[in-house]
């Protein structure tokens, strides 16, 4: 479907359950300070903000059993995952302020959902320094921030595995993470023995983000659901400091520019998380502007006419 076409719900995820430092919390708020309702509003047929789910607080304690914060992470992803499912529902394609990024369990979970219900075939494109494919048996934190793709996977608490008691779990051939630079010893193991199909600050650096791309959406078509999950660490800090995580070496501006780009053109973007904002360690809200920036590459602004 066209861009223009598109109707967009965006709902706010304000939580730091499963970071390692308090502030992501406050992400959507400084999203909507930047503008991105009135930078989609240009962009699509129509924008509507749903507000804030309302979710546990942060007891800020220590890991039990190798988790920490576990009823919380599965109150908020509960939230997360009927809210998006709703939005998708409707036909509209939901805009996941968070938040941190445990949340991306919630909201592929609804993905996967809707996309067993419509017949769509689901392609996640994990955008961040991280691979987020810990386990509680090997996290050297306990921050469940560092889990959801191994949980959506298969390898966690049932609870977030079989997240309302959803069936099934993320086929790894589903997904394609890109810009990772900062891999655990334990979990480098993992993604290595599990074939998940990685893009890291080499390949980049080695192939460049255009043909990154091309291969990281090789195998799509117009029955593909895109879910892009945007972990802002995924930016170089020097763009993007306001977040919890930083690991320097990340993708450039025009780098990033450029992955967002082509995934518009494609298209298909089906759903959109936006995670690990973190304003309190922000430079006067300009990470959340660089992010604002790039999601109306995202949703297809360009330069010029872009022809063919
Ligand atoms: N891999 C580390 C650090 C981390 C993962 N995701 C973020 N940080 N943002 C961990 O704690 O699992
Ligand atoms: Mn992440
Ligand atoms: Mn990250």
């Amino acid at each position: 479907m066209s861009e223009r076409r598109k109707r967009v719900s965006l709902v706010g995820a304000p939580t730091d359950i499963g970071a390692g430092m308090r502030g992501a919390s406050m992400g959507p708020e400084a999203l909507r300070v930047a503008g991105i309702h009135a930078a989609l509003a240009a962009r699509v047929a129509e924008v509507e903000d749903r507000g804030n789910l309302g979710g546990p607080g942060n007891p800020w304690q220590k890991p039990v059993s190798g988790y920490r914060h576990l009823p919380e992470v599965v109150s908020w992803n509960l939230l997360a995952f009927e809210a998006l499912h709703d939005v998708l529902a409707a036909g509209r394609l939901p805009v996941l302020l968070g938040g941190d990024h445990c949340l991306g369990i919630g909201s592929i979970r609804a993905a996967m959902r809707h996309c067993r219900e419509t017949g769509k075939h689901l392609r996640v494109l994990w955008l961040d320094a991280h691979a987020d494919f810990n386990t509680p048996a090997i996290t050297p934190s306990g921050n469940l921030h560092g889990m959801p793709l191994a949980c959506l996977c298969g390898m966690g608490p049932t609870e977030l595995v079989h997240l309302a008691g959803e069936p099934g779990r993320l086929p790894i051939e589903a997904l394609r993470l890109i810009g990772v630079r900062s891999v655990d010893e334990g979990e480098r193991r993992l993604v290595h023995e599990s074939r998940l199909e990685v893009f890291d600050m080499r390949f980049i650096d080695e192939w460049g983000m255009r043909h990154t791309m091309e291969q990281a959406l090789s195998g799509i078509d117009e029955n593909t659901h895109l879910h892009v999950s945007f972990d802002v660490d995924f930016l170089d800090p020097d763009l993007a400091p306001g977040v919890g995580t930083t690991v320097p070496g990340g993708p450039t501006y025009r780098e990033a520019q450029l992955c967002m780009e082509m995934i518009a053109d494609t298209g298909l973007l089906g759903s959109l998380d936006i995670v690990e904002l973190n304003p309190a360690l922000d430079e006067r809200n300009r990470s959340a502007l660089v992010v604002v920036d790039l999601v109306e590459s995202l949703f297809g602004k360009s330069t010029l006419m872009r022809m063919g």
